[in-house]
C-alpha cells in the first residue's frame, strides 16, 4: 500500500454506482463520475460543471448533467467491447490521488473468442481546468482490426431519486473545425448546446489522435448531438494501438455566449501531447498536496482514507470562480442536486481557510454575492436583515423542495420543512466569515464584504427573536436545529446560542470597523440603518435570549427535550438503518435519539467558552443518545474532536474511522448519490482540531496532540495570517 492509490480489483455490478462515486475525478471546474467509457447497463454517467444549473421538478433547480466526454466505443474485429458481454478475464481500476488520474486495465475475451487488453487512463486537468484528457491503449492477442468511436454525447440525462430521467440540453449546432496547420483529416469537432430554462450555452470541442498503431481509416460521423470520430487501425498480435481523446468545455458563465465554441476549440490548440498535459496536471496537483496533505504513520488505512477524503474536497473546490459553492454531494452525483447547505461553512470551509485561503474566500464571496437574495428571503418572511436559504444554488433563492415524493410510495408527498424553519444557517455563514478573518487576518475582506454579511445576519436574528412576556426572555420557536430528527422545536440550544454569538460578533465587528475603517463603518451604519436604537435592541436580545440548560451545566438540545422518550439504542441492535427509518419520522421525533448532537457541535464551535468538565458532562450525556452509525454523516468528525477534548482517544478513533469510511465503504448505503462532502471536509478538522488539538485565536495558535495509541506520526500544514505552519507530531 503506498498511501495514495484507491484500487478496485474486481468488477462488481452490484456496487456499480458506489464505485462510480468514489472514482469521481475533477478539477474544481468540473467533475466526472467513474462510469465506464463504453457504458454499462444502468450506469449513472455524469459530468457536472460548477454553476451550470437548470430548472427541475420538485427540487427547483439542479446541476445539469453536461454533455458526456467519456463516450468511447471500442470494437475488436467488429465486436463491441463491453464488460457486460463476453468474458472479463481480469479487471483492475486505480485512482492515483497524487495526480487525479483514473486508470482501468481489463483483459477481455469477446463472445467470439478474440482477446485484448484494454487500458484506459483519464484525468481532468488541474492545470487547465476546461480540459479533460483520456488515453486508450488496446493490445489484441492476435492480429486484429481495432475500431474506436469517440464522441461527445450532447444528450445526457439527469436522474431523479426514483430513476426518472430528465433532459436539460437543447441542441444548437455541431461541426468539424479544421485546424489549418494540421493534417486535413485531423480536424477537431465541436458541439454547441444550451440548457432549456437557465439558457446557459455550452461549447464542447474534441480532438482525437492515434499516437501508436497504424491508422487505416478516420471518419467524422455527423450524428446529431453526438459528433463522433471513428478511427480504425490494423494491429498485429501484441501490438498496442493508442488513441488520445481531449475534450474542452466553455460555457456562457465563462465567456460571452457567442464565444463558447471558439473558446473550447482554442483550448484544444494549447494541447501538445499526452505527456505535456499529464506533466502540467501533475505539477498542479503537487502544489495542492504541498498545502493539504496529512501524513499519518502507523495506520495505513487511515493514511489512504484521509487522502481520499481530501482529494474529494480538492476536486470540488472552486479555485477560479467565486459565484459557486460546493454542493452537499460535491460534483459527484445526483444527490441534493448540487445544492449547497451549511455543510460548506461549518464542515468544509475550515479545511480551505487553513490550507487554501484563496478557495475559502471564493466560497465566502459566493454568499456575499447572494446577500440580496438572503435579504429578499428575510423580507418575504416578514423580517429585516439577511436570511440565507437552507439550500442554495445559483441565484441564492431558497431551493429546498417543499414537497417531495415519498421514497416508499411515489404517490405520497412528504413535506420538507428545512427550507422554512432550519434557520441556523445564517449564523453558520456569519461564523465562517469571522473564522476566515481570524485565521487569515484578511482585514480588507472583512471591511469589503465580511462585515456586511455579519451585520446583516445579526439584523435578521434581532428581527426574528420573539419576546416572551411571561418569561421575560427572547426565544426562537418552531425551528429545526442541526439535529433533524426533531422538527418544530422551540429554543434549540445551538440555534439560540449561535444567533446570540452572531449578534455579539456584529457589535464587535462594528467597533473594530469604527477604529480601523471609520468611513466604511459609517457607510454600513447608513446602508444597514444601524441606528443606536437598533444596536440597543441587539444588546437586549443578547442579554435576554433563552439558552435552555440545567443548573449542573447540561445544555438542553431544545426546550422540552427531556420530556421526550429515552431510548436504549443498544437494545435496537443489530440494525442497518437509521433510527428515523426504524421508528418513522414521527416516531423518532418523540424520542431523545439525536441524528447529531447539536450541543457538542456548538461546544466545538465556541470551544473557549466551556470548561473541560462541562464538555465532559455534555459529552457523556449526549453520546449514548446519538445515532452515530446511521444518523447524520456530518456528526462523526465533530464527535471525534469532542472525544479528543474529553480524553477518550479510543472513542475518537472509532468516530474518525466512521467519518473516513463514509464513502469508501459506503457506511450509510447511500454513497451512490455522491460523496458526503461535509463528512469529507470534517475529517481534516478531526485531524487538526481533534488529534492535533490545534487552537487558533487572533493572538496565535497552540497544539495539544492526542494521537490514537497506534499512530506513530501525524503531520499537517496550515496557514495562519498568510504564513504556512507545519505541525509534525512524532516526526523527526
Ligand atoms: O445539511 C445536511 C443536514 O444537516 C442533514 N441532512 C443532509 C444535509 C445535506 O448534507
Amino acid at each position: 500500500m503506498n498511501g495514495w492509490t484507491v484500487a478496485q480489483s474486481e468488477l462488481d455490478a452490484t456496487r456499480q454506482h458506489h464505485h462510480e462515486t468514489i472514482f469521481t475525478i475533477g478539477n474544481g471546474y468540473l467533475a466526472t463520475r467513474g462510469a465506464f467509457e463504453e457504458g454499462y447497463p444502468q450506469d449513472r454517467r455524469t459530468t457536472f460543471l460548477h454553476g451550470v444549473f437548470d430548472a427541475a421538478p420538485f427540487v427547483v433547480t439542479e446541476l445539469a448533467n453536461a454533455p458526456d466526454w467519456l463516450a468511447l466505443e471500442i470494437l475488436l474485429n467488429g465486436e463491441r467491447f463491453a464488460l457486460s458481454r463476453g468474458t472479463v478475464i481480469s479487471f483492475a481500476r486505480e485512482l492515483d490521488l497524487r495526480n487525479g488520474v483514473l486508470t482501468r486495465r481489463v483483459e477481455w475475451e469477446s463472445p467470439r473468442g478474440d482477446r485484448a487488453t484494454i487500458l484506459v487512463e483519464r484525468f481532468c486537468s488541474l492545470a487547465a481546468p476546461h480540459l479533460v484528457c483520456m488515453r486508450a491503449s488496446i493490445t489484441a492477442a492476435r492480429a486484429s482490426e481495432i475500431e474506436l468511436r469517440a464522441s461527445i454525447n450532447g444528450n445526457p440525462l439527469s436522474e431523479g431519486a426514483q430513476g426518472e430521467k430528465l433532459a436539460h440540453w437543447e441542441f444548437l449546432a455541431q461541426g468539424l473545425s479544421r485546424a489549418a496547420s494540421r493534417d486535413e483529416r485531423d480536424g477537431d469537432v465541436f458541439l454547441h448546446t444550451r440548457t432549456f430554462q437557465s439558457r446557459i450555452e455550452l461549447g464542447a470541442a474534441m480532438r482525437v489522435i492515434a499516437t501508436h498503431g497504424k491508422e487505416t481509416a478516420r471518419e467524422f460521423w455527423d450524428a446529431r448531438n453526438a459528433p463522433t470520430f471513428v478511427l480504425r487501425a490494423n494491429a498485429s498480435a501484441g501490438e498496442t494501438v493508442v488513441v488520445e481523446k481531449y475534450v474542452s468545455y466553455f460555457t456562457s458563465r465563462d465567456v460571452d455566449a457567442a464565444r463558447v465554441v471558439e473558446a473550447a476549440l482554442q483550448e484544444l490548440n494549447a494541447v501538445t501531447n499526452w505527456n505535456d498535459a499529464f506533466r502540467a496536471n501533475a505539477a498542479a496537483w503537487q502544489v495542492e498536496w504541498a498545502r493539504t496533505d496529512v501524513v499519518i504513520e502507523g495506520d495505513e488505512e487511515a493514511q489512504l482514507a484521509i487522502r481520499f477524503n481530501l482529494f474529494q474536497m480538492l476536486i470540488a473546490a472552486p479555485r477560479l470562480d467565486d459565484r459557486v459553492n460546493i454542493g452537499a454531494k460535491t460534483l459527484s452525483g445526483f444527490g441534493y442536486r448540487g445544492h449547497a447547505f451549511w455543510d460548506t461553512e461549518i464542515f468544509m470551509l475550515p479545511l480551505f481557510i487553513y490550507t487554501a485561503p484563496h478557495i475559502a474566500k471564493n466560497l465566502l464571496n459566493y454568499r456575499y454575492r447572494l446577500l440580496n437574495a438572503a435579504r429578499a428571503k428575510a423580507k418575504a418572511n416578514g423580517f429585516e436583515g439577511a436570511q440565507f436559504p437552507w439550500e442554495s444554488a445559483d441565484t441564492g433563492e431558497e431551493v429546498t423542495p417543499t414537497w417531495i415524493p415519498s421514497y416508499l410510495d411515489r404517490s405520497q408527498l412528504i413535506r420538507i420543512w428545512t427550507g422554512d424553519i432550519e434557520i441556523h444557517i445564517s449564523a453558520d455563514i456569519a461564523y465562517a466569515a469571522h473564522q476566515y478573518w481570524v485565521a487569515t487576518g484578511d482585514d480588507e475582506w472583512l471591511m469589503d464584504k465580511g462585515a456586511e454579511l455579519i451585520l446583516d445576519t445579526a439584523k435578521f436574528w434581532a428581527a426574528r427573536a420573539e419576546w416572551n412576556e411571561k418569561e421575560k426572555r427572547y426565544e426562537y420557536n418552531d425551528v429545526i436545529g442541526p439535529d433533524e430528527y426533531h422538527d418544530h422545536v422551540n429554543n434549540n440550544y445551538y440555534t439560540n446560542r449561535l444567533a446570540q454569538w452572531n449578534l455579539q460578533t456584529a457589535l464587535d465587528v462594528l467597533e473594530w470597523l469604527k477604529s480601523h475603517a471609520p468611513t466604511k463603518s459609517q457607510q454600513l451604519v447608513e446602508q444597514l440603518d444601524l441606528s443606536p436604537a437598533r444596536l440597543e435592541k441587539w444588546r437586549d436580545v443578547i442579554a435576554k435570549i433563552y439558552l435552555p440548560a440545567l443548573p449542573n451545566g447540561l445544555l438542553l438540545q431544545f426546550q422540552d427535550y427531556l420530556e421526550r422518550q429515552a431510548v436504549d439504542l443498544a437494545a435496537l441492535e443489530p440494525r442497518t438503518i437509521s433510527v428515523q427509518a426504524l421508528l418513522g419520522i414521527e416516531g423518532a421525533n418523540e424520542t431523545q435519539v439525536l441524528k447529531q448532537p447539536d450541543v457538542l457541535m456548538l461546544m466545538y464551535l465556541l470551544q473557549n467558552e466551556f470548561s473541560r468538565d462541562q464538555v465532559r458532562l455534555n459529552y457523556d450525556f449526549y453520546t449514548p443518545r446519538t445515532d452515530h452509525t446511521y444518523g447524520s454523516s456530518l456528526g462523526p468528525s465533530i464527535q471525534t474532536i469532542m472525544a479528543c477534548a474529553v480524553g477518550k482517544p479510543d472513542d475518537a478513533y472509532e468516530h474518525f474511522m466512521r467519518a473516513l469510511r463514509a464513502d469508501l465503504y459506503d457506511v450509510r448505503g447511500n454513497a451512490d448519490d455522491g460523496i458526503h462532502a461535509a463528512s469529507a471536509g470534517g475529517t481534516w478538522q478531526a485531524i487538526a482540531f481533534g488529534f492535533g488539538g490545534l487552537r487558533i485565536t487572533r493572538e496565535g495558535w497552540t497544539i495539544e496532540p492526542r494521537l490514537p495509541q497506534h499512530w506513530k506520526r501525524l503531520a499537517f500544514r496550515f496557514f495562519y495570517h498568510g504564513e504556512q505552519q507545519v505541525v509534525d507530531i512524532g516526526g523527526e
